[in-house]
């Protein structure tokens, strides 16, 4: 008898939509801006203003023949993009990292991020280590676009996927991280790694992401790493059922007007969510959708200020309707005058 869980219904899901590419609905809506880069597929950008230009480190898609299980994300390599302004030429600056200079590194080079501090330019990814289990590395450089040169070894006490690097206003930096499924965050428990952990079930509690504060030296964490906590508007906990709410990957974090604004993917019902909080640490407070489900499975976000404007930096998989070989976009994003975002339909 065919087992019913969560794995299931994630292959299948994988499965019909590496098919399809999305929804027939989606498919027939016409795309409110155009990839930012044709020439490779990229995702999961992560926007920065450095010297004036706008910098995006992002994954590198790449086609693989593994099955359409998470395992399809082959990645072995990171390109910065840039540009001088949004609108403006978009320069695909070559390998700013490849998988075979990261010392213990194994397979699987998922979605970055970036900072800068004193001269130094850090690039933070996720990466499977020898063993098959997700950890957390940082590189560094002299110029934004690279090229970088990893770490011995990955951040002590990091695990999972998808880490973003914030500069909080009193010039401390936190790294957020954790993706669940393939990026494993629900297998940890305490710092504990444990392949055969189940996905959680609707009644469950649903699994939180986690923060750390890092050292001066940017490369190490400075206390035991946190849950970040997540609460509905009436102050209690997401279960696993509130799938349309609850976190699942692709944190990232910015300040607005003195707020520090937590956004993230839900995965398998693929928005990207934001919940406010007065600390870097939370408790953040459910909001609502910044970004309705994009053509493709994944959805990753990062949102940036530039020249007194509000940016949404996205992907779909509009080139090529593959769930795994998808492309960075931009779009205007809106704030209400009590400090609510417009949710954005990236089709008309
Ligand atoms: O790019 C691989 C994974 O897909 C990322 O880590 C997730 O955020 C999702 O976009």
């Amino acid at each position: 008898m065919l087992q019913f869980n969560y794995r299931t219904v994630f292959f299948t899901a994988l499965l019909l939509a590496s098919f399809s590419g999305s929804s027939a609905q989606q498919k027939k809506r016409t795309p409110i801006s155009q990839p930012l880069i044709t020439s490779i597929y990229t995702a999961d950008p992560a926007a920065h203003v450095f010297n004036s230009k706008i910098y995006i480190y992002n994954s590198h898609d790449i086609d693989a023949t593994t099955p359409a299980n998470g395992d399809h994300f082959v990645m072995k390599d990171f390109h910065v993009l840039s540009m001088d302004s949004i609108g403006g030429k978009v320069a695909d600056n070559g390998v700013a990292l490849d998988i075979q200079d990261i010392p213990w590194a194994g397979r699987q080079l998922w979605a970055p991020d970036a900072a800068y501090k004193n001269g130094t330019y850090y690039l933070y990814f996720p990466v499977k280590d020898k063993q098959d289990i997700f950890r957390i590395g940082v590189a560094t450089g002299k110029k934004p676009t690279g090229p970088f040169k990893a770490e011995p070894a990955p951040i002590e006490g990091s695990y999972s996927t998808d880490p973003c690097i914030f500069k909080d206003k009193d010039g401390s930096y936190y790294l957020y991280f954790g993706g669940i499924w393939g990026g494993q965050l629900h297998r940890w428990t305490n710092g504990v790694y444990d392949s055969t952990t189940p996905q959680r079930k609707p009644d469950e509690l649903a699994v939180l992401p986690k923060v750390a504060k890092l050292n001066a030296d940017m490369k190490s964490f400075a206390a035991p790493v946190k849950e970040v906590e997540l609460i509905d508007e009436k102050g209690k906990p997401f279960y696993e059922a509130s799938n349309d709410k609850r976190f699942f990957e692709g944190a990232w974090m910015h300040l607005y007007n003195g707020k520090y604004y937590f956004s993230y993917s839900t995965g398998d019902t693929h928005n990207i969510c934001y919940a406010i909080g007065d600390s870097p640490y939370g408790p953040f407070t459910y909001k609502g959708i910044i970004l309705k489900p994009v053509e493709g499975w994944t959805s990753h976000t990062s949102i940036v200020q530039i020249k007194g404007k509000w940016w949404l930096f996205y992907h779909d998989a509009q080139l090529s309707g593959k769930t795994h070989l998808r492309n960075v976009k931009v779009t205007e994003l809106k704030y209400r005058k009590d400090g609510s975002i417009i949710p954005i339909d990236a089709y008309k």
